[in-house]
Parts: structure tokens; C-alpha cells; sequence
């Protein structure tokens, strides 16, 4: 029987709940943080350790037959994949905010603004859907801080308590989508039967939980 792989994340906010639901699942494996594989040893099936931003592709083209990431993830890198299954972890909201003192009232105020984002994909959308012509900035990491340093009028990024806007002088504007993990497949997985018994094994661990 063919072996199938998972992929998840190496280290960061997905990490740990994914290795303990797969953990609670009844498969055991080494979670060692310097290797890329684990093999399970009582069940067809390895673990990939990657970063967040790969595994969409990776699962779109087969590499991993299956993967859980942030919904974000998926829109953003735009995949074609299957959603199997909701996980209930890594909540969040991805926002768009502004700066405490921001003249901007109305979504159309946004229009020719500079909007600093590491989700450009997912904000063009938005941006489309509502006829406003904003200026996409995109930057890869700490984008709270680009407002404050006069890079941007706004930012669009995730919030989850709301701590780092605030300690940075912004507040929520615009609420674009939610997302929180999500198991996902390849389109053309060929072992139907061994993906089926890890569903349900998930959904049995996710109903524990309830
Ligand atoms: O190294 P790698 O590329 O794998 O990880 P990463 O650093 O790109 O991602 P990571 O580990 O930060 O996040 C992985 C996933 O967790 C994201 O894609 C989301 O789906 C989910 N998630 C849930 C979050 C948050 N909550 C979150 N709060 N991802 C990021 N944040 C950051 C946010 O960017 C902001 O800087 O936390 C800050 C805001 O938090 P609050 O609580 O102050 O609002
Ligand atoms: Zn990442």
C-alpha cells in the first residue's frame, strides 16, 4: 500500500496543534524539530514538516497528499484543493486597520491609500468587490509597524487579540475573512480509503473535544 504523506507546519502558531491532533489521533511518530520526515509507525503515513506558506502548493501539486494550514494560506496562494475537514485551532480574522488618528471614516475613504499587507491576494479581492482603487503594498513580515513609520495610511493583516494593533496605535477597521486551520487534499489523491479512516479519526478527536 502507498504511503501517504501529511504535511505540517514546521514550527509557528500551527505546529503544536497539529502535531497534537495527529498525536491524538493514535499515531505515533518522532517529532523531532531538526528533521523534515517523520514516518508513522503504526499507521501507512509520513509527516512532512514545512513552512505554512509551502504546504497549499505542496498538496495542489501531490508532493503531500494532504496538509493542514491556516484558510488564509489557501486563499491567499489561490490552490486548487480540496477542504476535508475544519480543525477549531488557529482562529483569527485578517482586517483591515488604520492608524488611531486616521482620517479615514468610510470603506470608499480608502481609496488611493497606501495599504501595507503580507496577504496581497486576499486584499485585491476585497478591494475589488468593493470599487476601491487602493495602492497594495506588500511587505513579508511585521507590516504593523509600516503606518507609524509613514510607509502606509492602513494595513491589512491577521489580528487575534487585537494586542499588537493596539501596541502599535491602530484599530480595526474592516473585518475581510476569518480563518482558522484546515485539513486539505490533493484533488487526485488515489488512496481514498486510508484518507476516509484519518478523517474519521480526526472528526472523532474533534467530537471529544466538544
Ligand atoms: O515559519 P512559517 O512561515 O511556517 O510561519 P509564519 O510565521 O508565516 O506563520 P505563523 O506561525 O505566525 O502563523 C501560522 C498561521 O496561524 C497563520 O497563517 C494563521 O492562519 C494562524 N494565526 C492565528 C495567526 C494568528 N492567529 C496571529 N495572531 N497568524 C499570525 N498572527 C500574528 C499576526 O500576523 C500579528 O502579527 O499575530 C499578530 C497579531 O496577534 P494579536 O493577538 O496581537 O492580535
Ligand atoms: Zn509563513
Amino acid at each position: 500500500m502507498k504511503t501517504l504523506k501529511i504535511a505540517i507546519q514546521k514550527s509557528g502558531r500551527l505546529n503544536e496543534k497539529s502535531v497534537e491532533l495527529l498525536k491524538n489521533c493514535g499515531l505515533n511518530f518522532e517529532n523531532y524539530k531538526s528533521s523534515l520526515i517523520s514516518p508513522v509507525s503504526n499507521f501507512p503515513l509520513e509527516i512532512l514538516f514545512l513552512r505554512d506558506d509551502d504546504i497549499p502548493e505542496y498538496v495542489q501539486d501531490g508532493i503531500a497528499d494532504l496538509g493542514i494550514v491556516g484558510e488564509n494560506m489557501i486563499e491567499e496562494t489561490e490552490v486548487d484543493v480540496d477542504y476535508l475537514q475544519r480543525l477549531g485551532f488557529g482562529k483569527c480574522t485578517l482586517k483591515i486597520a488604520i492608524p488611531n488618528n486616521s482620517p479615514v471614516e468610510t470603506l470608499a475613504d480608502l481609496g488611493g491609500k497606501a495599504i501595507a499587507t503580507s496577504y496581497p491576494a486576499i486584499l485585491e479581492k476585497f478591494l475589488v468587490k468593493n470599487n476601491i482603487k487602493a495602492d497594495v503594498r506588500m511587505i513579508s513580515g511585521s507590516v504593523e509597524i509600516s503606518p507609524g513609520l509613514g510607509l502606509s495610511d492602513a494595513i491589512f493583516d491577521i489580528v487575534s487579540t487585537g494586542g499588537t494593533l493596539k501596541s502599535n496605535g491602530l484599530k480595526p477597521f474592516a473585518d475581510v475573512m476569518s480563518s482558522e486551520a484546515i485539513l486539505i487534499g490533493n484533488k487526485n489523491i488515489e488512496n481514498k480509503d486510508l484518507i476516509e479512516e484519518l478523517i474519521a479519526r480526526i472528526q472523532s478527536v474533534l467530537r471529544a473535544k466538544e
